[in-house]
């Protein structure tokens, strides 16, 4: 085992992969920068050492400093989190070059699965589904027309560096390539540094289903099931859930293993995610996250898998401890992301200090967080509070205790995306389990959150009045529903 890892991240999830070096008995060092002085992830960390200003490009995103703070502590590993560091092959070149083991797969898996061509190739070779599509870059105009032609409107125009939602356009005939193609071409040079676009059939209403897998050193590979994670906005995955609604044992066996087969046709390493498109009982590979995913929760949820611990012991050399028939489904989990965000005002972020807090808890609950009373959420990150997990032994006891947990959750100072989950954990179609990409527009969603803050600022205003009161204050916190209560208080005043 390690005897010191360092975590190139902040937040719930710099405190999340030091919670399993802590129970592993490894050493923590953490790096923060200027905005992070007093974040409760660096005071977490047994070291915590100040890499550079505000800004990711100076501090987070910093490889050789982040590089020079390990050797100088002595750490012998790196977790990267998600996002930074994580997905860039370079770092994890940096480190192997510094004698440094990055908790994650290879270099060269991550570059694989970061050009999506390449991706897409690996995995026909290797007999992975993929969506109808091309094999190699799309230049012209002319070529793009051939290509739609072939595999039939709609298409979809993809970079190749991209992935999560940026550089993609949907094309419906022959018109829409006009300006569109070069457009998407530029987009993806000056995002990614890299022009080069493909073209797929386009899917439509999918459900975005993804199998969470496990490979050690030697060749063994598990699945640890699915989530679905449909409920997105823009790419920003809102609400997850495992397992998935439709999903059958057998579609689950033929989809983890089509996963494990895709992870091994690269010779991956460590945990990762294969993300699937599924639409009409038929599923598409689409792409592979090569890091520990925000919403890991959910499925240590349902198998019991430390995922944060098999990684560390993954990465200095362990075997896999169980196989395939070992890991079983107990129940049903769901995670809401809490963002201080406006659900009412386009999901506009709301950093600010955090005034008043108290989250949920009780039975089947577990909450992920970076922040607490006094907190000031930085406008230089993401605007995330928390993640809350609920687990239940159905689907329908995990979405009662989300809702009840929802109901105890308080947080004022910052406005939150807390009733948008209420509307959603309360329409029918999230009940029944009828979800798609497209739930939010579909189903009209934000209408519902304007009903629900109405009905929360009532429950408020009785709140407010009691914070008035020294002495009721901490009860008040304690009982509230809370989500909007900066708006009741200055109602009230
Ligand atoms: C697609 C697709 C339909 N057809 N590809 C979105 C982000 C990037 N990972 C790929 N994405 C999509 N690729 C084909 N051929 C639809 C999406 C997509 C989507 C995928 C997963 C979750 C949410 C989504 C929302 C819109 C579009």
């Amino acid at each position: 085992m390690f005897k010191k890892v360092l975590v190139a991240n902040r937040g719930e999830i710099a405190i999340r992969a030091m919670r399993a070096c802590r129970e592993l008995g490894v050493a923590t060092v953490a790096v923060y920068s200027e905005a992070d002085k007093n974040a409760l992830f660096a005071m977490y960390a047994d070291e915590a050492y100040y890499i550079g200003p505000a800004p990711s490009s100076q501090s987070y995103l910093n490889m050789d400093r982040i590089i020079e703070v390990a050797l100088e502590c002595g750490a012998d590993g790196i977790h990267p989190g998600y996002g930074f560091l994580s997905e860039n092959s370079v770092f994890a070149k940096k480190c192997e070059n510094a004698g440094i083991i990055f908790i994650g797969p290879p270099s060269h898996a991550i570059e694989q699965m970061g050009s999506k061509i390449a991706a897409r190739n690996a995995m026909v070779k290797a007999g992975v589904p993929v969506v109808p599509g091309t094999n190699k870059a799309v230049a012209s105009e002319e070529e793009a027309i051939e290509i739609a032609s072939s595999i039939g409107y709609p298409v979809i125009i993809k970079a190749s560096a991209g992935g999560g939602g940026i550089g993609m356009k949907i094309v419906h005939s022959k018109e829409g390539f006009k300006n569109s193609l070069h457009s998407i071409q530029s987009v993806a040079a000056s995002a990614f540094g890299d022009p080069t676009v493909f073209i797929e059939k386009y899917v439509e209403e999918p459900r975005h289903i993804e199998f969470q897998i496990l490979a050690d050193k030697y060749g063994n590979a598990v699945y640890a099931m699915e989530r679905e994670c449909s409920i997105q906005r823009r790419h920003q995955k809102l609400i997850e859930e495992a397992p998935s609604p439709v999903m059958t044992p057998e579609l689950r066996k033929q989809m983890g293993e089509t996963a494990v087969k895709a992870a091994k046709a690269i010779g991956y390493e460590n945990a990762g995610t294969v993300e699937f498109l599924y639409s009409k009982g038929n599923f598409y590979f689409l792409e592979m996250n090569t890091r520990l995913q925000v919403e890991h929760t959910i499925t240590e949820m349902i198998t019991g898998i430390d995922l944060a611990k098999q990684q560390l012991r993954i990465a200095c050399g362990e075997k896999l401890a169980f196989k395939q028939e070992d890991i079983t489904i107990h129940g049903w989990a769901i995670e809401c992301r809490i963002n201080a965000e406006d659900p009412l005002n386009d999901f506009a972020p709301s950093p600010g200090k955090i005034k008043r807090y108290r989250s949920a808890g009780g039975p089947g609950i577990r909450v992920d967080s970076g922040v607490h009373m006094g907190y000031t959420i930085s406008p230089y990150y993401d605007s995330m509070i928390s993640k809350l997990s609920a687990w239940g032994q159905t689907r329908e006891e995990a979405i009662d205790r989300m809702k009840r947990a929802l109901y105890e959750y308080v947080v004022v100072g910052v406005t939150t995306n807390i009733p948008f989950h209420k509307a959603v954990l309360r329409n029918p179609a999230f009940r029944e389990g009828r979800l798609t990409t497209h739930f939010i527009d579909d189903h009209k969603i934000i209408e519902d959150v304007k009903r629900v803050v109405i009905e929360d600022s009532a429950k408020g205003a009785t709140l407010a009045s009691a914070l008035e009161n020294k002495e009721q204050k901490i009860a008040a916190i304690t009982a509230a529903v809370g989500s909007y209560m900066s708006n009741a208080q200055k109602q009230t005043k």
